[in-house]
């Protein structure tokens, strides 16, 4: 029988596949940043939160904030795989008047929390959501993914600042720390390391893992909150395009616009690792 580390590396890899799909059908997406978040976003649709497809505005759901919207590859492949649309809708991604448009839409996508893309205003939104939670008596929580090209923002730290000042235990923040964003290196573009130190700073409990390891991520989630009345942050160091070999730890890969014979190179190398995992 497959333990809950390889089921969710079956998950993992059927996501990855989905999101190479969306490629194919739109023609072009932004592919580094979906699959080096995507095995923290499995982890939470398949571990960690409690959402119910069939009742996504249950009251006492988790709430799931992707601050990084252009990563919305990953949640869209997450939110098929768990069963809060038919897969065939991935083919409809970044369409005219689609519901899985280029960054999401929580007024067009159930499962959706809130409309991001325009970045450093996650945090805001989740520190909101916290508190409300916790006012309404619910022990529901916020899982925010960021990225590590979005923290020169400065709202975020207003958020982090506030967020500690709250207590609020019941948020989770992964920065999805892939050493790159959209035109460099991230501490080329504007450095903000020490990253895990700033958190901590601002009066978080923080913890480093490697953001692609299945086995860490669980522990982690299973960790949470790290201290009791802190918020905590976790700077998930992971690999942008994780699971294509060709395109791995490549910023030009940011925003893939494929040509036919890469894109079945993708494809192919994808369906293997599948394959792989179901043999499991
Ligand atoms: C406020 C704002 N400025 C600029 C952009 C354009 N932009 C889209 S993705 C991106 C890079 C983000 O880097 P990171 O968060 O590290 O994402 P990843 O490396 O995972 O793709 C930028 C600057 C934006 N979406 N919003
Ligand atoms: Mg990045």
């Amino acid at each position: 029988m497959l333990g809950t580390i390889e089921l969710l590396e079956r998950h993992a890899a059927r996501c990855r596949r989905s999101v190479v799909r969306m490629v194919r059908s739109s023609g072009a997406g932004h592919l580094g940043g979906s699959l080096s978040c995507l095995d923290i976003v499995t982890a939470l649709y398949f571990h960690a939160m409690d959402v119910d497809p069939k009742n996504p505005g249950k009251t006492n759901r988790d709430r799931f904030i992707l601050s990084a919207g252009h990563k919305c590859m990953a949640q869209y492949a997450a939110l098929a795989e768990r069963g809060f649309f038919d897969i065939s809708l991935l083919d409809t991604y970044g369409k005219l008047n689609t519901k899985l448009p280029g960054h999401p839409d929580m007024h067009k996508l159930p499962g959706v929390e809130a409309n991001t893309g325009a970045l450093g205003h996650g945090l805001s939104i989740s520190v909101g959501m916290a508190l409300g939670l916790r006012a309404a008596g619910l022990e529901s929580r916020v899982y925010t993914i960021m990225g590590d090209g979005e923290l020169p923002e400065g709202s975020n730290w207003e958020a982090a600042a506030a967020a500690a000042h709250y207590g609020l235990q019941n948020l989770a923040v992964f920065v999805d720390d892939n050493g790159l964003q959209i035109s460099g290196r991230t501490v080329e573009v504007m450095n903000m390391e020490p990253v895990e130190e700033r958190f901590s700073a601002f009066g978080w409990a923080t913890r480093s893992i490697d953001g692609n390891d299945m086995s860490e991520i669980v522990n982690t989630l299973g960790a949470l909150p790290f201290e009791p009345g802190k918020p905590s942050a976790v700077i998930a160091h992971t690999i942008k395009c994780k699971g294509l070999s060709f395109a791995e730890g490549k910023m030009a890969y940011h925003y893939w616009k494929p040509k036919e014979d890469e894109l079945a190179l993708a494809e192919l190398e994808l369906d293997e690792a599948v394959r792989l995992g179901e043999a499991g």
